[in-house]
């Protein structure tokens, strides 16, 4: 797999590396390593861009190229939900149903919106007498860099890249090393919808020494979108310190969900099974602190038990899988390392906490069990720490106090989701959880249009909606005095 630069495959010098399957092991392609001379081809095909005919091109007439892009990735569907299937070893009809639906939509959406964007304009009267008109005036920021992570590669790469170019931006794109695919395939998509060469720029590689450092540390970005760990964030930041550059970020969590006595029980069950099981847990905006009002506490542990233990694990490609590996054997270390500390610190395991068997078929791959801990004590590693796993632990509360607190224990502030049929109560926490989002009776339902970040360590800045503008346009206010 190649590079994709000033609209045209391109190689790299460095040795090419090994792209796996996680459902099986095996290599399903080689991908080229961008040095940092193909980094630095790539920023230069991206400013290059800038002047050429893009600049040229009206906000209806992106919106236009736009929702071509979003129509091309609906007629190589198929395509599309393989390569997602492949390189992150998703169930199916997970890829089928999100990933790929709402990797296409983000471009309708962001069409949409800089068709109709606004701004802001003032007439005042001036200290002579006169009258002066303020507005304002967006600019694109210029090259923008996207550093995207493997666990919705093409869902969070488009979320960005789509508000990007609709802002009048060119992009250099970096996919996660562990899932090229689908942004290559954008590539040709782009090609084939009429975006100008050197708009949508793709390196592939890692990120210390290697593609993602290069292109965050060079000069001729204006500006850096990443999603990841909060650790590579705080990397980022500082290579975006020289030349104060922005960065809009979305990073780690440690999110929780609240389920009081009062809720319906039956749709707490189903949505925390999904927010705490889906796509194996590797979803930023997933449950791994569950806080139960202790009257419903034994009934909800054990219905979500028997919710956990009826998931189905196995082949990807089977329609009825609902359960799908870890990204990579480095991942799944990581995760079985939080099993065993669970274990150690004390923790009830009330499902899980091992490797499934699965036929042989799937053995080499980066499987574990879906695992439900009880018993920790609030300050114990698994109740502190981002694991990204297929992995919860549910603690009791007694006081909407204590269940708030519990929530905000955290330095991360991405996601709480709050079961209950109390209004009142739902907007009573919503308002007091430091969090970028709050989910009520629902989990990961946003419209595309609404702003999307983290509170605290989970983030800088918002995306979606107009909430990007802030960070992919510059803002000019033009004064005249008539
Ligand atoms: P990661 O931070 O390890 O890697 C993300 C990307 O950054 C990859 O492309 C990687 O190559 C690159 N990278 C790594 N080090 C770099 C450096 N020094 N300079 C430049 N680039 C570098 O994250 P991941 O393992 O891919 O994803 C999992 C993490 O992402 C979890 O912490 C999860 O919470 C977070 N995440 C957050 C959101 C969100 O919206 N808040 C969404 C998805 C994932
Ligand atoms: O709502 C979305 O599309 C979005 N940005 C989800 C992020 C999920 C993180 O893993």
């Amino acid at each position: 797999m190649t590079h994709y630069i000033g609209g045209q495959p391109v190689t790299s010098s460095r040795p090419l590396f090994a792209n796996i399957d996680p459902a099986t092991g095996q290599v399903v392609s080689q991908v080229h390593e961008a040095d940092a001379d193909t980094v630095d081809r790539a920023v230069q095909a991206a400013r290059a861009a800038l002047q050429g005919p893009w600049s040229t091109f009206t906000d209806g007439q992106r919106a236009a190229v736009l929702r071509k892009v979003a129509d091309g990735i609906r007629a190589r569907f198929d395509d599309f939900v393989a390569a997602e299937v492949r390189d992150t070893g998703k169930p199916v009809d997970l890829a089928g149903h999100l990933d790929i639906p709402r990797g296409a939509a983000n471009f309708d959406v962001f069409a949409d919106q800089i068709a109709q964007s606004a701004t802001e304009a003032f007439r005042s009267p001036t200290p002579d007498g006169g009258t002066a008109i303020n507005y304002g005036l967006r600019t694109p920021r210029g090259v923008i860099a996207v550093i995207c992570p493997w666990n919705l590669p093409l869902l969070l790469m488009t979320w960005k890249v789509a508000p990007a170019l609709a802002s009048g931006n060119t992009v250099v794109v970096k996919p996660s090393e562990e899932t090229p695919s689908t942004t290559t395939l954008l590539a040709e998509v782009m090609n084939d919808a009429g975006v100008p060469p050197g708009v949508f720029n793709v390196v592939h590689g890692f990120g210390p020494d290697s593609a993602g450092q290069y292109l965050t540390e060079h000069p001729g970005v204006n500006g850096i979108t990443f999603t990841g760990e909060t650790r590579t964030g705080t990397a980022i930041m500082k290579a975006a310190a020289v030349g104060v550059r922005p960065v809009s970020f979305e990073l780690g969590g440690k999110n929780a969900a609240l389920v009081f006595a009062d809720c319906d029980l039956d749709a707490a069950v189903a949505g925390i099974t999904r927010s705490a099981f889906l796509n194996s847990g590797q979803v930023c905006l997933g449950t791994e602190r569950i806080y139960v009002e202790r009257p419903i506490f034994d009934a909800f542990v054990l219905r979500l038990k028997e919710a956990a233990q009826a998931l189905n694990p196995g082949d990807p490609w089977d329609e009825d899988t609902n359960f799908g590996p870890l990204i990579s054997q480095q991942h799944r270390d990581k995760v079985l390392s939080y099993y065993a500390r669970a274990r150690n610190e004390g923790a009830t395991v009330v499902t899980g906490g091992g490797i499934p068997q699965l036929p042989s078929t799937l053995s080499g791959g980066w499987w574990v069990e879906p695992t439900i801990w009880t018993g920790l004590p609030v300050n114990s590693t698994v109740l502190t720490e981002e694991i990204f796993g297929p992995c919860c632990h549910i603690t009791p509360f007694d006081r909407e106090e204590d269940a708030i607190a519990a929530a905000n224990d955290t330095p991360y502030g991405l996601a709480t989701s709050i079961w209950t049929r109390d209004v009142s109560r739902a907007h009573r926490v919503a308002a007091a959880i430091q969090v970028g989002i709050a989910w009520v009776n629902s989990w990961f339902l946003r419209d595309l249009r609404t702003a999307f970040g983290g509170a605290k360590q989970s983030g800088i800045g918002r995306e979606g909606g107009v909430h990007g503008l802030e960070f992919y346009t510059e803002l000019r206010n033009v004064c005249i005095k008539l």
